[in-house]
C-alpha cells in the first residue's frame, strides 16, 4: 500500500499516545494507593487524561483553487476506496472547508451547515456543539460510490440575489468584475458553509483530521478559519501548481493564510508543487523534465523566501491513478513517498514533542513533587535508623535527653503549624482577590459593552475603535492583577522561606503564578485581527459582514484566554500549598514515631531490636514506593526539568 509509511508512523503514534495515557493512570493509581491524593491534583491528571484522549492530529490543505488540493486528499489517504472520493474538478470545486475524522459517537455522516448560518452571530464552534443545527447526510461506509456520490452534495451551489449575496458576505465585486461579470442580478454561492464528515477510516480512527479548504478567496470570508483553525492545525500544507507557479494570488493567499497561522518558525509547514506531470516534454525527456521541475522549485521557493528542501515536487494526478491501480512505476514517477515521508517523520514528531510538553506543563510539577517528597521520605527514614543502630540505649539518662529533645521540636513544630495556618487564610484572603480580578463577569461585561457599541457603529472605522477600547480595557484589566500577583508571589515566597530555613524542607520550590503570558497571548491575537483585517480581499459592500465576524472571532479568543487566566489563577491558589501541606505533615508523622519509638526504647530496653526491626521495614517499604514512582515517570517520558 502507498500510504503504509504515514499509516504505520501514525499508529505508532497512536500507540504512543495510548502508553503515555495508561502511565498517568498508573501515576493516579500510585498516589491513590499511598494517600497521596488530594482533589486539585486529581483533577489536573483527570484534565491531562481528558486532553491527551481527545488529541486529534490535524493536516490543513490550504491553496488557491484548482491547485489540487483535494486531489492530493484522495491521493495521500483515501486512494484504497478506489475511487475518487472527495469531488475534484477543474475550475473552482470545493466550495466549503470540509473537515474529515472519525466520531466515535456519532458514526458515518457528512454533516452540512447551511449558508444562511453566516447571518447568524454564533461561531462555528457554537455550530459544532449542536448537531441539530446541520443536514445531515448518512454515508454507506461500504460502498465508496455511494459515498462518492453523497459527497458530491459539498460542491453543491445555488443562485441567491445580488443583495443577498452581499448580505452573506459572498458578493466581491472586484472579483466578479475580473471574470467579466458586471452588476448581475443573481450570484451564484455555495449552499454550504461548512462541512463535517466522519467516517471510520483506519487513519482518521487513529486521530488523524483533515482539513480541505476552497480556494478563490473564500477564507477571507470566514475569519475563524483564519484565526482558529489553521493556526490550531499540527501541519499546513500548502499547494501550488508546476504549471502556474507562484501566481499573485498564490503569494496573497501565503502571506495572509499560511505565514500568519505558522508564525516565523514555520514549523508543521510542507509546500507543496502540484501537478509536476504537467512539465512532461517528450522531446526534453526525462533530464529536461527534471531540469524544469528544479527550475520551478527554485523561484517558487526564492519568491516564498524558503528553503527549496521544503517545496515537494508531486504528482497527485499521477499519484492517485498509480495507487488505485497498484501501478509502482507511475507511483514513484509521481514523487508521492518523498512527501508522505516528510509529512510522517517531521509532523508527528513535532505533535509528540508538544503532547509532551504539554502533560510535562500540567502535571509536571505534581511528579516532580512526588519525586521530591519520596526522596525526602527515604532519607529521612534512613537517617533514623542510622542513628537508632548508632545509639546506646543503655545510657538511660542519654535516651531521656533524646526524648526531651524531639518533645521540644514537636513543641517548636505545633508552634510553627498554627503560624502557617495563619499565613494560610491570609493567602487565601490574597489569592481570591487575584481569581476574582479575572472574574468572568467583569469580563463580560466589558464584552456586553463593546458588542453594543459595535453594533451601532457601521463603519468599519467605528468598529475598529470599538475594538481598539476593548482591547485596551482588557489590557487595563490584566494590568489591574500584576500588582495583587506581585504580592500574592511574595506572600507564598515568604511561607516556603520559613519551613526552608527552620526545617530544611529545601527541596521545595513553589510554582508561581505569572500573567504575563496572557498579556502576550492578548496583544498576539488583536495584531492576528489587525493583519488580517488589512489583508482580506474585502471590498466595501462585503466589510461589514466579514468584520463583524473577524471581531466576533477575536473577542471569542481574548474571552478564552481571560478564562483561561482565571481557571489556573484558581488551580494555582487551590494547588501551591499543598507539596509544603505534604511535607508538613511527613515531618509531624516522623517526630511522632520517632517520640513514640524513645518512648517504648526508655520504658523497656528490650525492644530496640524491635524498632530497629520496624524502622527497617518502613524504609524497605518507602523503597518500594519510590521505585514503583521511578518506573512509572520513566515510562511517561517527560524529562524535562524532572529530579530523580
Ligand atoms: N495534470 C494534473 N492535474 C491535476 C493534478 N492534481 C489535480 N489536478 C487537476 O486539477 C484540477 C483541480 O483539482 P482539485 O483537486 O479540484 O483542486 P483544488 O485545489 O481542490 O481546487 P478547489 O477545490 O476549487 O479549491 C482537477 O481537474 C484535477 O484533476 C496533477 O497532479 N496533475
Ligand atoms: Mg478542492
Amino acid at each position: 500500500m502507498g500510504n503504509l509509511q504515514f499509516k504505520d508512523q501514525l499508529h505508532e503514534y497512536a500507540h504512543w499516545r495510548e502508553q503515555l495515557i495508561q502511565s498517568i493512570e498508573l501515576y493516579r493509581e500510585w498516589r491513590n494507593r499511598y494517600k497521596l491524593n488530594d482533589p486539585q491534583s486529581t483533577d489536573a491528571l483527570l484534565n491531562s487524561l481528558q486532553g491527551l484522549g481527545h488529541d486529534r492530529v490535524t493536516l490543513a490543505f490550504v491553496a488557491e483553487f484548482s491547485r489540487g488540493k483535494t486531489e492530493l486528499i484522495n491521493a495521500l489517504f483515501f486512494a484504497e476506496t478506489g475511487v475518487r472520493l472527495l469531488p475534484s474538478s477543474p475550475g473552482r470545486t470545493t466550495m466549503s472547508p470540509t473537515e474529515l475524522f472519525w466520531d466515535e459517537a456519532g458514526g458515518n455522516y457528512i454533516r452540512l451547515l447551511n449558508i444562511e448560518s453566516r447571518l447568524e452571530e454564533l461561531s462555528l464552534l457554537d455550530y459544532k456543539r449542536h448537531p441539530g443545527r446541520w443536514t445531515q447526510i448518512d454515508l454507506n461506509i461500504d460502498s465508496p460510490t455511494q459515498m462518492q456520490e453523497a459527497f458530491k452534495e459539498l460542491v453543491a451551489t445555488k443562485r441567491v440575489t445580488r443583495e443577498m449575496a452581499d448580505k452573506l458576505g459572498l458578493w466581491n465585486e472586484r472579483e466578479a468584475a475580473e471574470q467579466g461579470i458586471i452588476n448581475p442580478e443573481y450570484v451564484e454561492v455555495p449552499c454550504w458553509r461548512h462541512a463535517l464528515i466522519s467516517f471510520p477510516h483506519p487513519l482518521l480512527k487513529e486521530g488523524l483530521c483533515i482539513l480541505d479548504t476552497p480556494g478563490l478567496n473564500a477564507l477571507g470570508t470566514e475569519p475563524e478559519l483564519t484565526l482558529s483553525m489553521l493556526p490550531n492545525a499540527q501541519a499546513i500544507v500548502f499547494v501550488l501548481a508546476a504549471d502556474t507557479g507562484v501566481t499573485k494570488s498564490d503569494l496573497e493567499m501565503w502571506r495572509s493564510h499560511v505565514c500568519g497561522a505558522r508564525g516565523q518558525r514555520r514549523q508543521g509547514l510542507a509546500v507543496v508543487m502540484n501537478k509536476i506531470d504537467s512539465m512532461w516534454d517528450d522531446l526534453a525527456g526525462e533530464s529536461g523534465y527534471d531540469a524544469s521541475i528544479q527550475k520551478q522549485i527554485d523561484s517558487s521557493a526564492s519568491i516564498l523566501g524558503l528553503d527549496r528542501q521544503l517545496i515537494f515536487p508531486v504528482s497527485a494526478k499521477q499519484a492517485l491513478l498509480a495507487k488505485v491501480k497498484g501501478d509502482d512505476n507511475l507511483l514513484e514517477k509521481s514523487r508521492l513517498k518523498t512527501l508522505e515521508h516528510y509529512l510522517s517523520a517531521d509532523i508527528l514528531d513535532q505533535r509528540r514533542e508538544i503532547l509532551k510538553s504539554m502533560v510535562d506543563k500540567d502535571i509536571g510539577f505534581l511528579v516532580n513533587e512526588s519525586l521530591k517528597l519520596m526522596n525526602t521520605k527515604v532519607n529521612n527514614a534512613d537517617k533514623q535508623l542510622d542513628e537508632f543502630k548508632q545509639m546506646d540505649f543503655e545510657n538511660q539518662e542519654m535516651t531521656g535527653k533524646l526524648m526531651a529533645e524531639t518533645r521540644d521540636r514537636q513543641n517548636a513544630y505545633m508552634a510553627n503549624i498554627e503560624s502557617f495556618q495563619a499565613s494560610r487564610k491570609v493567602f487565601a484572603v490574597q489569592a481570591r482577590m487575584l481569581v476574582d480580578s479575572f472574574a468572568r463577569d467583569r469580563i463580560d461585561d466589558i464584552m456586553r459593552r463593546t458588542r453594543e457599541e459595535m453594533s451601532k457603529s457601521l463603519t468599519t472605522y467605528g468598529m475598529k475603535q470599538s475594538m481598539r477600547k476593548l482591547f485596551d480595557e482588557l489590557r487595563d484589566l490584566l494590568q489591574d492583577s500584576v500588582e495583587t500577583t506581585e504580592e500574592t508571589r511574595r506572600l507564598i515566597k515568604a511561607i516556603h522561606k520559613k519551613f526552608q530555613e527552620e526545617y530544611g524542607f529545601k527541596e521545595i520550590e513553589p510554582q508561581l503564578f505569572s500573567i504575563k503570558q496572557y498579556q502576550f497571548e492578548l496583544e498576539r491575537i488583536f495584531e492576528e485581527g489587525e493583519t488580517f483585517r488589512n489583508s482580506a480581499r474585502t471590498t466595501m459592500t462585503e466589510q461589514s459582514v466579514v468584520i463583524n465576524k473577524l471581531y466576533s472571532t477575536l473577542i471569542a479568543k481574548a474571552r478564552t484566554i481571560l478564562q483561561q487566566a482565571h481557571g489556573d489563577a484558581a488551580t494555582w491558589s487551590n494547588s501551591v500549598l499543598t507539596p509544603l501541606m505534604h511535607q508538613i505533615k511527613d515531618h509531624k508523622r516522623q517526630i511522632e514515631s520517632r517520640l513514640m519509638m524513645l518512648r517504648k526504647i526508655n520504658e523497656s530496653k528490650g525492644s530496640v531490636y524491635e524498632s530497629i526491626a520496624q524502622l527497617e521495614a518502613e524504609l524497605a517499604s518507602l523503597q518500594q514506593q519510590k521505585q514503583e514512582l521511578l518506573a512509572i515517570v520513566s515510562a511517561m517520558q517527560i524529562d524535562s526539568g524532572l529530579t530523580t
